[in-house]
């Protein structure tokens, strides 16, 4: 290599420190299962599955062969006005997860644009079905939904939105977070306390009056905010009140969807079924980039039972439906199906619980929270210094090779659905020495 491509200085990299990162690289050349391997070939436990995606694990080779035949077989195919076979069938499988009555999926390429996408037809469906006035959007402190100008509108991480604080769209409110770490720290599963939150809904409906009101959105768990779980009987409580003010209910599944909670998706493992489900990531177990927006069929059928042949909804992507993203997709939920990965995810999850939570007690550890495979630590911030201690464990973690995630003083896991009872304990056991030393 040269001189000149060795710098690392001209990738503006995303949603990092580059100063610090480019003084201190974290680099991966290789993946292989529940692995990546440094460039130097040192082997790193993946305990967040890239970044919350790799669900099927890396490299597996029959989502490795069918993303090379389609490169082979046709690159590019236009989704406007023309279509192929394959991207029909793939959506045809994907309904057979979701909750009855959701039979229809636009595609985008990523989360954010799977925010973007259900908050325009949740806008556009109130004016298809004569209730215009429907425009204001709510969404929830501390919600992550990607950094579109909607999804940090309805997002609620401070720092997303503060370089941005004059633009975002308008009408938009905010439920309170549901994170009561006085009340429910070291809950196992969904927390006892906090139910009575999601009546802040009701409050801000009195406000605004029900009728100016298009959707609600919210992630079932919060990942990126540092995996924070519903209270019991939270997410019911928001169905009924959505239900009785005829109201959207959208639920961002891009990182609880495809078996990550041990079901297809959260709206199942919770039992409450939202209007419309953005995901991506597990989708496609983050092999190629693709996005899906899942609707139930009173919205797709509003749109397409006006009189005429004309173009429903004004809006996609060039690249919607991707053939790459296709393939990889029909070969990622075939590997999901014939192995079982959903139920592996189900079945893993009291073992990733116990081991989690015997964390308790270990140097500045002030909550533990988990569901299904997604777990969160969290620490007593340095004084003065927010973020630093998080900082510190995960640079830490990754010297003895273990990948997890950070936020704050959070560290969060999320692993491949393949996972062993052997790669649960490195990881614990890794975190307990890290944070002894
Ligand atoms: N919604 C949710 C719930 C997400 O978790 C997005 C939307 C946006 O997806 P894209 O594909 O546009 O990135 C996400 C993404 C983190 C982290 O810090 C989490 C995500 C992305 C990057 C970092 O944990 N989630």
């Amino acid at each position: 290599m040269s001189e000149k491509s060795q710098s690392l200085e001209s990738f503006w990299m995303p949603f990092t420190g580059n100063r610090a990162f480019k003084k201190n690289p974290r680099l991966v050349a290789r993946s292989n299962g529940m692995f990546y391997y440094t460039p130097d070939g040192r082997e790193i436990l993946d305990m967040v599955a890239g970044l919350w995606c790799c669900n099927a694990g890396h490299g597996h080779p029959a989502i490795v062969k069918a993303i090379q035949a389609q490169a082979a077989e046709m690159d590019y195919a236009p989704p406007f006005g023309f279509g192929h076979p394959a991207a029909f069938e793939v959506a045809e499988t994907l309904t057979t997860l979701t909750p009855e009555g959701m039979n229809h999926v636009f595609f985008t390429n990523s989360g954010s644009e799977s925010v973007d996408t259900a908050l325009k037809i949740a806008l556009a469906y109130q004016k298809e079905r004569g209730q215009p006035s429907r425009t204001r959007l709510i969404g929830r402190e501390r919600g992550y939904h990607g950094v579109g100008f909607g999804g940090i509108s309805v997002g609620g991480i401070p720092y997303n939105r503060k370089q941005f604080s004059n633009s975002m769209i308008p009408g938009v409110d905010h439920l309170p977070h549901t994170h009561l770490l006085d009340r429910n720290a070291y809950s196992r599963g969904l927390p006892e306390f906090g139910v009575e939150l999601a009546d802040e809904l009701e409050n801000i409906l009195t406000l605004h009056d029900p009728s100016n009101v298009a959707a609600v959105i919210v992630e079932p768990i919060a990942g990126s905010a540092g995996v924070l779980i519903p209270p019991r009987g939270y997410l019911k409580r928001l169905r009924e009140i959505c239900d009785k003010h005829d109201i959207l209910l959208i639920f961002d599944e891009v990182i609880t969807g495809f078996g990550r909670l041990g079901e297809n998706f959260a709206a199942q493992a919770f039992d409450v079924t939202p209007d419309i489900i953005t995901s991506a990531k597990g989708l496609t177990s983050g092999t190629v980039p693709m996005g899906a927006v899942f609707v139930r069929d009173e919205i797709y059928n509003e749109f397409m039972s006006k009189p005429g042949v004309a173009i429903e909804l004004f809006h996609g992507y060039t690249y919607s439906a991707h053939p790459l993203a296709v393939a990889a997709c029909k070969a990622t939920q075939k590997v999901y199906a014939d192995e079982g990965l959903f139920q592996r995810a189900a079945d893993m999850a009291p073992v990733f619980e116990d081991a989690l939570h015997s964390l308790k007690g270990e140097t500045n550890v002030i909550d533990i929270r988990n569901y299904g495979l997604m777990g969160a630590v969290e620490f007593t911030p340095i004084d003065g210094q927010p973020g630093m201690r998080g900082a510190g464990i995960i640079q830490k973690c990754f010297e003895a090779d273990l990948m997890v995630r950070v936020t704050g003083d959070t560290i969060a896991m999320s692993p491949p659905l393949i996972l062993g009872e052997s790669h649960i304990q490195q990881a614990v056991e890794t975190l307990r020495t890290v944070l002894r030393a």
